[in-house]
């Protein structure tokens, strides 16, 4: 029997085929192969675009991209061989048989090549790309995923999943960031596959051959990223999707959450606690029971009679409200949002035109459609009301969608601005466009103040939007370790702003992990702790008072290291370099960062390091990266490249600092909206060199973009001796009148004939951790960690300032 050689499209692999012809475009060429059409664009002098399809027009539409293609020169060559585009730093060579793509760098190293005899790849609806696994490849990134730092001989599936306790291999999970950085033999590149449809990547899953990534629809869309480092990949990684505005400073406070606190006495029992035993915290969080019936946009009148004077009260005592914001709107006659919805037609449909209703907690629902800018207003419309109530922080949930049965029909429609699209495509930015019109709804009735916005589902660029955290995760220290490493890669993947529920969403945790998770939680971006639905009590001072005074401790510490945090925040926000930093990104090429044991462990900014440690484990090894680190806890000095054995008890979370640098802290306050001391205390760990860029702002709003700041760089020269505070940039005037300099290790100091030069230091002994109570008369004697330091006080001035020692 013949088979009609269309129908045998569909049952096997089918290659783009040799390549036909090209023509030059504004910024790069575009051609045509035997089987499928392409474009290769000079995006930057660091990235060009592919596309290709099988049609003769291309996806055009991105809610990922927010540039446009600069225009940089380039150069278009051909031999009989290959065709070559090529731009300052990258070059790429289409070679005319079977039309593969490979990229070089301008020393002509070859960054990435289609894997010979696979290629791009077409079955059916779906498209691959087969890359040549390079010898010792490394991969990391792609956003919110389970799995080891270096995803080397895993794959991976992009499909945004409602997970209620996923298991800590569980994939897909609730977002979508299709986007890796490759290392090898002292390269690196980026690729970031722009496509919403559900997408799979395999980094040498059974096989030895190759990594690849499969969309299945729309066009393959890659951005082939070039960079001589992991940062500068991830910057331009961010200049193509953007950046996080800077969040309001309460936002990096401590938040409580539980499902749920109500009514609202209750609420006010947890502020008021947080104030009694002066633990510091910045916000209260309302899950689904402050709806009447779950209903958005409404208010339980029985539990909450009053919001308005409820959030009043707590904003006096230092505390925001977070809302729970979930996208199912119920159908319900005469509900303002049901009905408003249907009027203007906002909910997404089936084909057919009637509205798609599925299940979740208020009942039967209908959707909004955020890829419709429509609903996107008059979401973000409906955002006033809880605005005029004082809310600030929205909580994007269920936003992948979640519905009850979990089997969103693949049929419906989307508007995707009047393009069109069913489930496939949409699905994956629905989280995204969400928090978008959350965002920018809020943003608007706020008149100028930053909203805080959270979001579990996202897709790329959601940076621009909202913070992500990691979901329903288990109390277990395994997902303890796995959620570090989650928001590590977030980071790696342009989300600056992430965290995960500390004690674990599911299950409880024993007194040990909650001690141990709130410490390392107090060195993530995004400090929460959360539980669910009837479980135990989970706030700090649930677990005894070992664990209270310990998680005291760490708050305290979290917020006398704002002006660091806040400083670093501003960088995520201009750079895109994130705020907590896998060792893959200064160290990508030491192996040892990547071993089981080690890849846990990063930067808190660029100079302290968090080695997580489980809470069983009373003793750890860490292993330091090239340097010289300080044990944060004692004076020890360590060269790095090497392990040290270090105790981790729950009252010391092994911490260490870079030699050289300089950590502005400030007094403790009990929230944000307390001024700290004026006295700026700055760090000085001796034995090299830094620069830190210092920031501060209102804190509040968006007068910052235009110049309403306080910049200013913070040198320190460990040769000659010098501290150097550069001249103020912008016209805020800083919180700290004084400066305090604080000089680790006097010791160092000695050894180094720093002594000599400056006469006026003050010898002093520093405890960052108090030593909690000893609340057991037969217990081990409670030891505070002490560290001595030489001080100084000087005046603050905008002017430079020179310290010289
Ligand atoms: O069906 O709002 O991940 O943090 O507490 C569960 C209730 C819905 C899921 C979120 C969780 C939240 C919970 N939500």
């Amino acid at each position: 029997m013949e088979i009609k050689e269309d129908s045998l499209k569909h049952i096997r692999h089918q290659g783009l085929g040799d390549l036909i012809t090209y023509e030059n475009t504004a910024n790069g060429i575009s051609g045509r192969s035997t089987n499928g059409y392409f474009q290769a664009t000079v995006y930057t002098p660091n990235i060009i675009r592919i596309q290709i399809s099988q049609n003769e027009f291309f996806d055009t539409l991105s809610y990922a991209v927010i540039c446009t293609s600069q225009e940089t020169e380039f150069e278009v060559s051909e031999n009989t061989e290959y065709i070559s585009l090529k731009s300052k730093f990258l070059q790429l060579e289409i070679i005319k048989k079977s039309s593969r793509f490979s990229f070089f760098n301008d020393k002509g190293q070859m960054l990435n090549e289609d894997c010979p005899g696979l290629g791009v790849s077409f079955m059916g609806d779906s498209k691959s790309v087969y890359k040549t696994m390079q010898k010792g490849e490394r991969f990391i990134g792609l956003g919110e995923k389970t799995g080891n730092l270096d995803r080397k001989g895993t794959g991976y599936t992009n499909w945004n999943t409602d997970h209620f306790a996923y298991s800590a291999g569980a994939d897909p999970l609730y977002c979508t960031i299709p986007f890796y950085i490759g290392l090898h033999n002292q390269l690196v590149y980026g690729i970031f596959l722009d496509n919403t449809y559900q997408s799979d990547f395999n980094f040498g899953a059974s096989n030895d051959r190759f990594s690849s990534f499969t969309v299945r629809g729309g066009d393959l869309n890659y951005y082939f990223i070039h960079g001589s480092s992991v940062a500068e990949i991830i910057i331009s990684y961010t200049h193509l999707t953007g950046r996080m505005q800077m969040p309001p400073l309460w936002g990096l406070g401590y938040q409580q959450c539980r499902y749920s606190y109500y009514p609202d006495h209750e609420v006010y029992k947890v502020a008021q606690t947080f104030r009694e035993k002066r633990i510091p915290a910045d916000a209260v969080v309302l899950d689904i029971h402050y709806m009447d019936n779950y209903k958005i946009f409404s208010w339980d009148s029985d539990q909450f009679p009053d919001p308005g004077k409820m959030i009043k009260d707590l904003k006096d005592q230092g505390f925001n409200v977070v809302v729970m914001c979930d996208p199912g709107i119920k159908i319900e006659k005469s509900y303002p949002a049901y009905e408003e919805g249907v009027a203007q037609d906002l909910f997404l449909k089936y084909p057919d035109g009637t509205y798609y209703s599925g299940q979740v907690w208020p009942g039967w629902c209908h959707f909004p459609d955020f890829t419709k800018p429509d609903t996107r207003n008059w979401w973000g419309n409906k955002l006033k009301d809880y605005v005029q109530l004082g809310v600030k922080g929205y909580w994007n949930d269920m936003n992948e969608i979640a519905t009850w049965g979990q089997k969103l029909p693949e049929l419906i429609e989307f508007d995707f601005e009047g393009e069109g699209g069913s489930t496939k495509r949409g699905r994956n930015v629905y989280g995204l466009m969400m928090c978008k019109s959350t965002f920018e709804g809020a943003k608007r009735h706020l008149d100028d103040e930053r909203p805080f916005n959270l979001t579990r589902a996202a897709y790329s660029g959601v940076q621009r939007y909202a913070a992500v955290w990691t979901g329903d995760n288990v109390s277990t220290d395994e997902h303890m370790l796995l959620g570090v490493r989650i928001v590590n890669s977030l980071g790696l993947s342009g989300v600056a702003y992430a965290g995960y529920d500390i004690g674990g969403f599911a299950g409880e945790p024993s007194i040990a992990l909650f001690a141990r998770w709130i410490s390392i939680g107090a060195f993530s971006p995004f400090f929460r702790g959360h539980s669910m639905v009837n479980s135990r009590d989970s706030e700090p001072w649930s677990f005894g008072e070992e664990v209270e005074d310990i998680s005291r401790n760490y708050i305290n510490l979290r917020y006398q290291l704002l002006p660091y945090l806040y400083s670093v925040f501003y960088e995520a926000s201009i750079s895109g370099i994130p705020v907590v930093r896998s060792l893959a990104i200064d160290y990508s090429f030491d192996d040892e960062i990547y071993h089981l044991s080690y890849q846990n462990q990063y930067l808190f900014g660029p100079n302290i390091l968090v080695a997580p440690v489980e809470s069983y484990k009373e003793m750890t090894r860490v292993y330091l990266p090239e340097g010289h680190w300080y044990n944060f806890h004692s004076e020890e000095l360590h060269s790095g490249q090497s392990h040290v054995y270090v105790d981790a008890p729950l009252t010391h979370l092994p911490l260490f600092v870079k030699a050289g640098s300089v950590i502005p802290m400030q007094s403790v306050v009990q929230s944000t909206q307390e001024a700290p001391e004026p006295l700026l205390h700055l760090h000085v760990y001796g034995g090299g060199d830094s620069e830190f860029l210092y920031y501060e702002d209102d804190g509040s709003s968006y007068q910052y973009q235009d110049g309403l700041s306080y910049r200013r760089s913070i040198i320190f020269n460990h040769q000659e001796g010098t501290l150097i505070l550069t001249e103020v940039e912008g016209s805020w005037p800083s919180k700290f009148a004084k400066s305090r300099f604080a000089f680790m290790v006097l010791l160092v100091l000695i050894l180094s004939g720093y002594r000599g030069k400056n006469t006026s230091y003050i010898e002093e002994e520093l405890v960052f951790l108090p030593a909690i109570s000893n609340f057991d008369p037969l217990g081990k004697e409670v030891v505070e960690k002490k560290v001595t330091v030489a001080t100084i006080t000087i005046e603050n001035s905008d002017q430079e300032i020179t310290v010289e020692f």
